[in-house]
């Protein structure tokens, strides 16, 4: 039983130094949750305003997630940047991400518009991968926000990435996750399929938008 104490002493000792910066980065992780939850909350309240003056719902799922502490030390050593808690809050702008999943390609402009207009949030970047997809046929609205989360200390402002996409875009941006994103063996063939569903899936999405367009000039 000593020896066992005295080997719990010794690995209290020897695990000292990690004890402070694992602190740290479970704090920055609440902090990345509460921002999420500010977030979430903005885009509930607008859901609900739509539906009350349109009578039907421009967002249909919010998705959220904390980046995995694997997956956020991929990403630095991906792109270079030095493994430090400010480095990643620096350099890191998705460890906290929002995904919004919106019916038609007119709501993810209404719902970005409505989101960064308000007063407290202050918009960082924009990256339109609709007006500009990507090589490999990927498309959706990427916004990185600030926004303050309100502690017993002060106010903190943090990084939150939007994401903001139709259904039929979300359905192939999670596919490809799958079955081809960051993965190494890439094969031609599979990657140009992958880019002609994402096109034909665009042309649906548009498609999808001027029935919808007609249907209302119809009641009018
Ligand atoms: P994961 O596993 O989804 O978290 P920046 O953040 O601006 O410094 P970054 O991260 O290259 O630079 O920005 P970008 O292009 O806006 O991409 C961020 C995220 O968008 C990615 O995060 C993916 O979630 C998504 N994304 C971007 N390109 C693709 C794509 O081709 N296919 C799919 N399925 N998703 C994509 P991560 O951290 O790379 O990955």
């Amino acid at each position: 039983m000593d020896y066992l104490i005295k080997t719990l002493d010794e690995m209290e000792e020897q695990f000292k130094p990690f004890r402070e910066p694992f602190n740290r980065l479970k704090t920055l992780m609440t902090y990345y949750e509460c921002a999420i939850l500010e977030v979430k909350t903005k885009l509930d309240v607008l859901n609900k305003e739509f539906m009350d003056n349109e009578l039907r719902n421009p967002i249909e799922a919010i998705k959220t997630r904390i980046k995995s502490p694997a997956s956020i030390i991929e990403k630095m050593e991906r792109k270079g940047f030095e493994l430090s808690m400010d480095s990643l809050e620096e350099n890191i702008n998705d460890v906290a991400g929002i995904r919004v999943v919106c019916s038609f390609i007119d709501d993810i402009y209404k719902v970005a518009e409505m989101l960064t207009c308000q007063d407290d949030i202050r918009v960082l970047t924009v990256k339109d991968y609709i007006k500009n997809p990507k090589k490999n046929g990927y498309r959706s609205l990427h916004l990185v926000v600030e926004i303050p989360i309100f502690l017993s200390t002060g106010k903190k402002f943090m990084k939150v990435e939007v994401q903001i996409r139709t259904i039929a875009m979300d359905f192939w941006a999670s596919l490809e996750h799958e079955i081809h994103y960051k993965k190494s063996n890439s094969n031609a063939d599979s990657v140009k399929k992958l880019t002609e569903c994402a096109d034909t899936i665009y042309e649906t999405d548009l498609t999808m938008m001027s029935l919808r367009k007609e249907m209302i000039d119809d009641e009018e």
